[in-house]
């Protein structure tokens, strides 16, 4: 075969909001290396550099095929000189030296395990690797002092850090849905997140709750939070008051990735038995397929003497008033990158603003309604991407 015919011709549009993302990755060799700097940059506090390898990355996953040859990246957007030899360095050596050297540094490994601890950021982990603290257990013995977040992240650790399954995230549901439905007949929730975006696990599960009377979901998370305490569903949680409308005139706006919702960031109990009971009502019939019995049998296995017969899950809670409700949906259900270019569009093609909350088109000054997804989208003058191609 000829060089030539090995070339096939590879186009993608620049913005990933323009582009389907499945979760089936042709290119996940340079991806990962790509990911893991990118991750990097993001724990070093540069995200700029952080920003550059996830639209590579990017990039790389929206293309229908492997790249085999540099010449195939002639024309694709977002690869600039750095990334390209990070490609070339895979192409021609099978790893890139830099994302092994990153891997295996000290640096990388102490950032990771300290930023994986629920609560704590880049600058505090930075602090702390300076103060000579390079893993969990060295934390754990330095006696630092610990706000209660961090407390919780290092009292759960290990279950933090293990991938929450779909089945995990379908029995948080149900418990989430009957905290709803006892606090406020009528209320609706969604599952959002990667878990929406048809992802198998995820770091957390993140659920959206509006109701469809305007006004009638105020004050809804306290009283969710209180009935999940009362049952002994919650290991920690935080919430914050909606913060909307207070801060329009208010002068210190937030970056415009972070939205004003009332929310609760959570840590759940979830016991084999609930995980159990999940399965089984939502698939009654199920139970002579193999694959269900499979699952029925990986949970018998973590509930056996020795082992403690429940898990800590990551569980994110948002209200939203109905007239936000598709704002709100879009922005919680990621990706981050795709959240990113999403606003990036609004703001560099159209000239709008948008949040979680609204969109704002800056040349008409006004702001455009929408009551589901795909009116937003038309009103960016984007295709619809459903949440299964937002993974980019
Ligand atoms: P995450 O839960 O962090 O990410 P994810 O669900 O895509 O992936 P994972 O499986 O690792 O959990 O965030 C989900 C979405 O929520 C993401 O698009 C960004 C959005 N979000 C906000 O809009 N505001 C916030 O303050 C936070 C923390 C997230
Ligand atoms: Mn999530
Ligand atoms: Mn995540
Ligand atoms: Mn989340």
């Amino acid at each position: 075969q000829t060089e030539e015919a090995d070339v096939m011709l590879l186009s993608v549009p620049s913005y990933a909001c323009q582009r389907k993302t499945t979760l089936q990755n042709h290119n996940s060799v340079f991806t990962d290396a790509l990911t893991l700097l990118a991750e990097n940059a993001e724990m070093e506090d540069e995200d700029g550099r952080g920003v550059a390898f996830r639209r590579a990355a990017a990039v790389l996953k929206a293309l229908p095929k492997a790249v085999t040859s540099m010449k195939q990246l002639n024309g694709l957007p977002c690869l600039g000189d750095h990334c390209q030899r990070v490609i070339r360095d895979i192409l021609e050596n099978g790893i890139s030296s830099e994302a092994e050297a990153t891997r295996q540094s000290e640096r990388y490994n102490a950032l990771k395990a300290l930023t994986g601890i629920f609560g704590v950021g880049a600058k505090t982990a930075d602090r702390w690797i300076r103060d000579g603290i390079r893993s969990v257990a060295m934390l754990r013995d330095s006696g630092h002092a610990l706000n209660r977040a961090q407390l919780a992240g290092l009292q759960y650790y290990d279950d933090i850090n293990q991938p929450v399954t779909r089945a995990e995230a379908d029995a948080i549901g149900d418990i989430v849905e009957r905290a709803v439905a006892s606090v406020l007949p009528g209320a609706q929730i969604s599952l959002t997140g990667g878990f929406r975006r048809g992802k198998l696990t995820g770091h957390d599960v993140d659920f959206l709750i509006t109701h469809p009377e305007e006004g009638r979901e105020e004050g809804l998370m306290p009283k969710v939070v209180s009935w999940l305490d009362s049952q002994g569903f919650l290991l920690y949680q935080k919430t914050m008051r909606n913060s909307y409308l207070e801060s329009k005139d208010g002068p210190a706006r937030p970056p415009s990735s972070m939205d004003r919702f009332e929310r609760c960031f959570s840590i759940f109990k979830l016991t084999t038995e609930q995980k159990q009971e999940a399965l089984t009502a939502e698939a009654p019939t199920e139970s002579q397929h193999p694959e269900s019995q499979m699952k029925c049998g990986e949970l018998k296995e973590t509930g056996h003497a020795g082992h403690k017969p429940w898990r800590a899950v990551r569980v994110d809670l948002v209200v939203s008033p109905i007239s936000q409700f598709a704002f709100a949906l879009l922005g919680w259900t990621g990706s981050k990158l795709f959240e990113r270019e999403l606003r990036r569009w609004a703001g560099y093609e159209k000239a709008m603003s948008l949040s979680s909350h609204a969109l704002y088109d800056n040349v008409q000054k006004r702001y455009l309604r929408a009551a589901s997804e795909q009116e937003i989208f038309a009103h960016l003058g984007l295709e619809y991407i459903p949440p299964a191609e937002r993974n980019a």
